[in-house]
């Protein structure tokens, strides 16, 4: 049997249409208003339904083409039975491009509400020939153009929506359904990490549960997304603070009438902020959705203080415009304040640094975990009498550890060795802190 053209049916004016998509390809088997091109032309989106049943032989149109009224879509071997009359008696072109249109005479435009039926699913898809995402699979869906063409835009394959329409017919919510659910997804995928499963405790030994505490559960949270967030490096040092140490004991008396007590805290805050001033890049936070680095013309630092309840971080502001009496009240301030609970919100928000001193503790070094979006946090340790070499003997010096948490992608590790260096020699020498 002798295959016969289907052409492009009235679009409705002399313009062009461009073709947005093929919903067959060759071989397919194809029954009457299946659907078998869709054109856009400036003023609507035009599903194209095929005019009689057969297998197509040929398409003659790609996605992009520029078509017209009358010009040739595709050759269709007729199924048994299926010449038309008009087709044998006028060389089949006009009454093809007349008989590709529904009996209202227009082909289906934006398809409103549900078409009678879901078409009938032609062959390939029953002998398996088409590919995942083909277009002759996705032809098989009941959509209409307005649905088919926001599924392109979205990249959503149409076989693997589920249409919640009259007759199964895909809906644009059902589109948007779909993307949020695989959005969810993603988020999910990305957001998991291995499970930490938990064994029966109480199966080697009694146990007991206890509630975690507010504080206890907010600062599990800001460590996690710090921990999870921020590329940390930690730089160790150590501050030669034999001189500071004899100073600050001879300031006791003059501490006793003030009615303070002045530990090292107050000296390692005057250090950071001159080494914060001196290195501006560590006191910034990093807007990574807008690519940008925030500078920040001030020297708030917060000081890490151990409660009954669990950490705090209370906030000492304007650091370098303070003298050392009047950051030792502050600070005697604010840990009672925190150990009290009575630290007001303002009081812990600002911070542009973090120290850390478990010095009055013990231990020799750790790696304390950046306070973001603060891009790094000073951590101090229990200072020790060591003997270091001074180019001809060895001699008690009492060290300080230093280790410094930084956040990778606002600081390089040589500024990190430079920032330590720098608190290192002025903690070595305070004096230097007035040049
Ligand atoms: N090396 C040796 N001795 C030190 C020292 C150091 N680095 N730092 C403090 N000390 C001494 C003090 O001189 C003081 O000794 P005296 O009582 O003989 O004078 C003693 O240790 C206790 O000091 P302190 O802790 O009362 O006071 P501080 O100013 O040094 O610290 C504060 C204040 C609030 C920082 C501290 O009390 C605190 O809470 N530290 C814990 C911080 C913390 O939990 N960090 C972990 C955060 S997350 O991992």
């Amino acid at each position: 049997m002798s295959a016969i053209e289907m052409n492009v049916p009235d679009l409705g004016g002399p313009g062009e249409a461009e073709v947005i998509e093929l919903c067959v390809e060759p071989g397919q088997m194809l029954s009457v208003d299946d659907s078998v091109v869709v054109v856009e032309s400036d003023k609507a989106t035009i599903e194209i339904p095929a005019s009689g049943a057969g297998k197509v032989q040929s398409l003659n149109v790609s996605v992009g083409d520029q078509v017209k009224t009358g010009d040739l879509m595709l050759m269709l071997e007729p199924a048994e039975g299926e010449v038309s009359e008009k087709n044998d008696s006028d060389g089949g072109q006009q009454s093809n491009a007349q008989s590709a249109l529904p009996e209202t005479g227009q082909p289906t435009v934006s398809m409103p509400e549900p078409a009678p039926e879901p078409p009938a699913r032609s062959e390939p898809a029953r002998s398996g020939h088409e590919l995942p995402g083909s277009p002759a699979k996705e032809s098989m869906v009941y959509a209409g153009p307005a649905v088919r063409k926001l599924a392109r835009e979205l990249g959503v394959p149409l076989d693997k929506v589920t249409g919640s329409g009259p007759r199964g017919r895909l809906l644009k919510d059902d589109l948007e359904a779909f993307v949020r659910a695989q959005m969810e997804k993603a988020e999910r995928v990305a957001g998991t990490l291995p499970e930490v499963k938990l064994p029966d405790f109480a199966a080697f030994g009694p146990v007991e549960r206890a509630p975690m505490s507010r504080l206890h559960q907010a600062t599990a949270k800001s460590m996690h997304r710090s921990w999870l967030n921020v590329p940390h490096v930690t730089q160790f040092d150590h501050a030669d603070i034999t001189a500071l140490e004899s100073f600050r004991k001879a300031q006791k008396s003059e501490a006793e009438r003030k009615g303070l007590k002045l530990t090292l805290v107050p000296f390692l805050l005057k250090a950071i902020a001159y080494a914060l001033r001196a290195y501006p890049q560590f006191n910034v936070s990093l807007d990574i959705e807008r690519n940008e680095l925030v500078y920040k013309h001030y020297v708030h630092i917060g000081v890490a203080v151990d409660t009954p309840e669990g950490l705090m971080v209370p906030v000492v502001r304007d650091v370098d415009c303070k003298n050392l009496w009047a950051l030792a009240e502050e600070l005697t301030e604010l840990a009672t304040l925190a150990r009290d609970r009575k630290l007001k919100p303002d009081q812990m928000q600002g911070g542009c640094f973090t120290l850390s001193s478990l010095g009055g503790i013990g231990g020799s070094g750790f790696t304390p975990i950046v306070n973001t979006p603060e891009v790094g946090i000073l951590g101090v340790s229990r200072s020790d009498w060591q003997p270091r070499f001074n180019g001809e003997s060895f001699e008690p010096r009492q060290m300080l550890p230093l280790s410094l948490s930084y956040d990778h992608r606002a600081v390089n590790g040589a500024d990190a060795a430079r920032f330590t260096t720098l608190v290192g020699k002025l903690l070595g020498d305070v004096r230097r802190m007035l040049l």
